[in-house]
């Protein structure tokens, strides 16, 4: 799979940040730690997207110092035996990836780390979340906090002051490389989409297995987020995660699905039918197309990606009205109930750093996700498209992949 990423590219991400920071203190910026699974073995390792945006280094436990002019990485300390069973990672294709020209051994970068914080008695870092986010009921990635927690024990009475905002300012307006990679990973989840649209399965998780193999066979990592393969009710589940039921001729399927490739995300749900779908069915998916069209003609340079959400919503419930589902199309209680989609960008996370009430600029990938559920029928139609804005209006990324309620068998 090509890399569209080369040392300038993180190299210029750094003299960005630390302009924008408008100071000259150091920031110091931790990578992701391994997870366990069971015992000895970890989950599958993913990188800080924060960190891999400053330099490019897709392992465990680095840490990346950039002080005022120079920056360095500090290499992790590991045992003989870790770096037996782990493989050594050369200095060399560290520097090369990333443009740091110094890459230090843990010993003595932290030392040099330790009298540059005691000299300037601040550090920028990204905030770390807290250990387990009730909303999510999810725990976190400890590296951050395990970081500050060191430099603070190192430099009593450090000042910390939190990067993230300025991060998320860069990182939501993409650049080339990372274009061409969401095209990439967009491509990919197209043409797997169209072929298994095509194909007729028995159960949700063989449906599964060959866009998992799709995904594979053209080159990508893997999935960007765990895939949705969800059939009648089960599509009313949000994030319905186990596809193991049947698939029956009379419900419709959902896949929310997305490859990624260089940690960058693509983001695409088609709903469509195996049989011959009941009319019920068809008014349902032809709503939500239609939103997705009227959100579609809404967004380019200008309004807030917000705004246009919420006109979009608003769409949602002159339908919902038409489908005689609410009463009134502003019930916004009413709206929320059948459509409860928040909307975000696109990007390095699926749901990207940025603030959604800004002005939309050239450059900006999102996605647009209309979705219409009735648990009591057993219908749950979404539809998803991964957009980049441009000067002129947007692009339609994901415009290869079908999106019809029977695709031709
Ligand atoms: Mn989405």
């Amino acid at each position: 799979m090509q890399n569209f990423f080369e040392a300038g590219f993180f190299a210029g991400n750094r003299a960005r940040l630390r302009e924008k920071i408008g100071s000259d203190t150091p920031i110091v910026v931790t990578a992701n730690g391994e997870l366990q699974a069971t015992s000895d073995n970890p989950l599958p390792f993913r990188q800080d997207s924060g960190f891999w945006y400053l330099c490019g280094i897709d392992l465990p436990d680095y840490t990346l110092v950039i002080g005022p002019t120079t920056a360095y990485v500090i290499a992790p300390a590991r045992s003989q035996t870790m770096e037996l069973f782990a493989g050594m990672t050369a200095p060399d294709s560290i520097k090369k990836q990333s443009g740091v020209d110094t890459v230090l051994s843990a010993a003595e970068g932290w030392s040099r780390l330790k009298s540059e914080l005691q000299k300037s008695r601040k550090v920028c870092i990204q905030a770390a979340n807290p250990a387990y986010i009730t909303h999510y009921n999810m725990y976190t990635n400890p590296a951050r906090a395990r970081i500050i927690r060191q430099m603070k024990r190192a430099v009593p009475g450090l000042q910390l002051t939190d990067i993230r905002p300025q991060l998320a300012e860069l990182r939501v307006v993409k650049q080339a490389p990372e274009i061409a990679t969401i095209r990439r990973a967009v491509d990919i989840t197209c043409a797997t989409l169209n072929e298994v649209q095509c194909s007729s399965y028995a159960h949700e998780y063989e449906l599964e297995a060959d866009i998992t193999c799709g995904f594979r066979r053209q080159g990508a990592a893997g999935h960007a987020y765990s895939p949705i393969v969800a059939s009648g009710q089960n599509a009313c589940t949000l994030h319905y995660l186990e596809n193991n039921a049947r698939l029956e001729t009379t419900s419709l399927v959902l896949t929310d699905v997305g490859a990624t490739v260089s940690n960058y995300a693509a983001d695409i749900t088609r709903t469509w039918s195996f049989g011959k779908p009941s009319k019920l069915q068809a008014a349902v998916f032809d709503a939500v197309n239609e939103a997705v069209q009227y959100g579609l003609d809404q967004l380019k340079p200008g309004p807030s990606f917000y705004d246009c959400e919420q006109n979009v919503r608003a769409f949602v419930g002159t339908k919902l009205k038409e489908l005689g589902l609410i009463e009134r199309a502003d019930d916004k209680a009413g709206i929320g109930q059948y459509y409860p989609h928040a909307p975000h960008y696109l990007g390095l996370d699926v749901h990207d750093v940025g603030d959604t009430r800004q002005p939309l600029k050239a450059g900006m990938v999102l996605t647009i996700e209309p979705g219409i559920y009735l648990p009591e029928k057993g219908i749950g139609v979404r539809l998803e498209e991964d957009i980049l804005i441009t000067e002129a209006g947007c692009e339609v990324l994901s415009r290869a992949c079908l999106r019809e309620l029977t695709p031709v068998q």
